[in-house]
């Protein structure tokens, strides 16, 4: 296939792939987000991504974008996506059979769908039509980029975010919290102390709205009293999920406030569901972890962000079950409270923000 004589490169119209399918990440979940561009002759006559779940692919809005008067083109220009393109009917036609009845020759694709339901077979099926098909122009970019995606279909569970604040000696929070534990069952006139400034406090509501889970356990509701939606970034609030072995929590404000959809796991037995109110039995014991990806991955939650306490970081961490760590580091001293997690890991990056620093883990294994 032949390039613009510019230097212009496959990675060159891949990268415009991922900036398209950056615009549809989340609201795409749980499918990926997928960019498509065809270029004729070095000029790009057609762009397109994922529309929001249910709706049609990238490669269908990328070819629908192409302006009547360049619709000749299509044949002999080349087809950049950032996946393969799907060869299965699920909530639409096969991506493949579009591609086939539009006669494009050449195509070139980020990486291959992890879905067993494609994996490989639209390429297969691609090149059985005779086609001309690349396959790994900026493979680990692709998959980096749709990464919550292939970890939920390679493992078979969700992408896990670890996230907290520690003080700069190390804590949490601190030995006396301004907080009042006896005011379960109302709002009462608790206020989290925080370790972090605000910047970074919204930063945090940015995370949660590319999530679709958020999780906390049983102390963290009891001492912090959080509503855990993204009030101070706009986005779909994630999935809650709440760690209550005994009940302890039942009757709390923060369980009992239906506005957002929450999970609450729990060895209790039989407690019936409400609308926005979700149970699910698991036993708490040394598989905590993975069974809680178990439960998530049936309720089709792409990925997790665990938002603490400790206990419950701590958890994560020993299991070796989290993909990637994001840790402020906060310039408050406490002299004590209740230590950061037990965390032996190199960051991979570590950025200033105002006040804070943010260091961020990945786990690759
Ligand atoms: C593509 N292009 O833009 C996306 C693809 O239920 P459906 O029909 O929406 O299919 C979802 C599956 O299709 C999803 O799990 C993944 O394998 C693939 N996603 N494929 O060719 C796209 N989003
Ligand atoms: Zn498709």
């Amino acid at each position: 296939m032949q390039l613009s004589t510019k230097k212009v490169t496959h990675e060159t119209y891949m990268q415009r792939c991922l900036e398209l399918a950056q615009n549809g990440l989340r609201a795409a979940m749980p499918n990926p987000s997928v960019g498509a561009v065809l270029v004729h002759n070095g000029r790009i006559i057609g762009e397109g991504h994922t529309s929001p779940y249910g709706g049609p692919h990238g490669e269908v809005n990328c070819i629908n974008s192409v302006t009547e008067a360049d619709r000749h083109l299509i044949p002999e220009a080349i087809l950049y996506v950032s996946l393969e393109p799907c060869s299965h009917y699920g909530k639409t036609p096969p991506c493949c059979d579009l591609i086939i009845h539009n006669h494009i020759k050449n195509i070139v694709v980020g990486t291959i769908d992890p879905n067993e339901k494609v994996a490989g077979n639209g390429i297969r099926k691609l090149r059985e039509a005779g086609k001309n098909v690349v396959v790994g122009v900026l493979e680990k970019e692709c998959r980096e980029f749709n990464r919550r995606f292939f970890t939920f279909h390679e493992k078979q569970r969700p992408y896990i975010i670890l996230k907290w604040a520690e003080s700069a000696d190390g804590y949490l929070s601190p030995l006396n919290r301004t907080l009042d534990s006896s005011t379960v069952g109302s709002l009462g006139d608790k206020k989290p102390v925080w370790i972090t400034n605000t910047n970074s406090r919204q930063l945090v509501h940015k995370w949660r709205s590319e999530e679709t889970a958020i999780l906390v356990g049983t102390q963290t509701v009891l001492d912090d009293n959080p509503q855990l939606d993204v009030r101070d970034w706009n986005g779909p609030n994630p999935v809650r999920i709440v760690l209550d072995r005994t009940g302890k929590i039942s009757d709390h404000y923060f369980v009992k406030n239906q506005k957002i959809k929450t999970i609450v796991l729990t060895e209790q037995a039989d407690l019936p569901n409400l609308e926005n109110l979700l149970y699910e039995q698991v036993s708490f014991d040394d598989n905590l972890p993975h069974a809680i990806a178990t439960v998530l991955h049936r309720y089709n939650l792409l990925s997790v962000i665990v938002e603490g306490g400790r206990q419950t970081l701590q958890t994560f961490i020993d299991s070796g079950l989290w993909d990637e760590a994001r840790v402020f580091k906060g310039t408050t001293v406490l002299h004590g409270g209740t230590k950061a997690p037990d965390f032996e890991w190199k960051p991979v990056t570590r950025q200033e923000l105002l006040n804070d620093e943010l260091l961020i883990f990945r786990n690759y294994g």
